[in-house]
């Protein structure tokens, strides 16, 4: 099965207040701020609007529609307690995602009957209990139980029954067929192929010459062939925040007050998972949105603030050396991570102190909130951002984790 929650983020809202309801609603940000649709209800995709689209382009198409900062820690709850519900019904689940899950369903449908049944008792508890609408697509095969509840939307239920794969994949757009991104798309049309079906007969020389080991795949997919496995997520492999300023800006104070305060959240997070980190990695998009990576590798592993910030101030001050242009996006990430039980280095007690001073700052923040304990850097924010118990929040709240 895929199930996917319907119009997530708009929906979450909706419950939280009823009036919204069968209303353009959008959630994103205010039209007058810069940024982009994260969901829109079906209501508002009426006038065209759809998630990417610029706030200022869905405001003018769809001026009655609601619009709403929204805030990402009530999306997190939301979708805990969805992925709980789901873990009730079989352990072989595989969320994507805040609102979207596969599962294995193999042998539990017998407790309700059928795929079918047992599908509809994960919709009615998600209703009953969340007050959202789920959209199940049930298939031999993920690809095309994706597609199925893609199709069903919204509050569907779709089956395809085994050996019905390709052709229900057949007449339907190429657009729909996962992995098929807007160029591939263009690519594929200039070459006479607009249904996947067409595609599913193309020689598979032909699309691999075209598209490399990327063809095969699709060759796949539009096949409806797909052996990839539900499976638990994988660790993760990379930890970042960016955001995006409210004002291009080229404030030095700001740019580094912003930089440490996304590099505390991206330690307490590392350390939350009880990772260190080989490799810190700035990232930096200017005023006429050319974006930039920078990334420098540690000589020892670590998980504590100063050194993700440090590393990315250094690798900051370089970057502004080399342009002009004021930043638009700022962010900071840590990669390449590893279990702890690092090498010490035997003649620098520091890294130890400053392991310990994180941990203090970590154990202080659990319980009284982010904005309790600050350094002087990040203080500056105040005046910026409105401080929440979570933390500041920073451009996008329905983003701001
Ligand atoms: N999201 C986002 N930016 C995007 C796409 C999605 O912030 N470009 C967020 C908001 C969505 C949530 O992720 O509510 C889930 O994404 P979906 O693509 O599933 O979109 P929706 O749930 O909003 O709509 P649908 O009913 O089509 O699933
Ligand atoms: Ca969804």
């Amino acid at each position: 099965m895929h199930i996917d929650l319907d119009t997530f983020f708009v929906s979450v809202e909706q419950v939280l207040n009823p009036e919204l309801k069968g209303k353009p609603v959008v959630v994103g940000g205010r039209p007058d701020r810069r940024g982009v649709v994260a969901s829109a209800s079906y209501e508002a995709r009426a006038s065209g609007l759809h998630a990417g689209m610029p706030l200022s382009t869905a405001s003018r198409l769809c001026p009655q529609a609601t619009f709403i900062e929204g805030s990402f820690p009530k999306y997190r709850d939301a979708s805990q307690k969805f992925m709980a519900i789901l873990a009730d019904f079989s352990p072989f689940l595989e969320p994507v995602g805040l609102d979207e899950a596969y599962l294995d369903a193999t042998g539990f449908e017998s407790i309700y009957g059928s795929m079918g049944q047992m599908a509809v008792a994960i919709k009615q508890r998600i209703k009953d209990e969340l007050r959202l609408c789920a959209s199940v697509g049930i298939a031999s095969c993920k690809v095309v139980a994706k597609v199925a509840s893609e199709l069903s939307k919204p509050d569907g239920l779709l089956e395809v029954a085994a050996g019905e794969e390709s052709s229900f994949l057949a007449p339907l757009s190429i657009a729909k067929l996962p992995g098929i991104g807007k160029k591939t798309e263009r690519i594929l049309r200039g070459l006479g192929i607009n249904t996947i079906g067409e595609l599913s007969i193309m020689p598979l020389s032909a699309l691999k010459s075209h598209f490399g080991a990327f063809g095969e795949l699709m060759y796949r997919f539009a096949n409806g062939i797909d052996d990839r496995k539900v499976e638990p997520p994988s660790a993760a492999k990379s930890i970042s925040r960016e955001t995006t300023f409210g004002k291009d800006t080229k404030d030095r104070s700001l740019l580094k007050a912003t930089l440490r305060y996304l590099s505390e959240r991206v330690g307490a997070d590392l350390r939350q998972r009880s990772k260190q980190a080989r490799c810190v990695t700035l990232k930096l998009r200017y005023a006429d949105f050319t974006t930039i990576t920078r990334s420098h590798t540690l000589r020892l592993t670590s998980d504590t603030d100063q050194t993700i910030f440090d590393t990315g101030l250094k690798l900051l001050n370089k970057a502004l050396a080399q342009e002009k242009q004021p930043v638009r996006l700022i962010g900071i990430g840590v990669s390449n991570l590893t279990e702890p039980g690092r090498q010490l280095d035997m003649l620098d007690s520091s890294t130890q102190r400053l392991e310990q001073l994180n941990r203090a700052i970590d154990r202080i923040r659990q319980k009284y909130g982010f904005t309790a304990i600050q350094t002087g850097r990040t203080l500056l924010l105040k005046d910026i951002f409105p401080e929440t118990e979570g933390g500041y929040t920073l451009h996008t709240p329905s983003l701001s984790r």
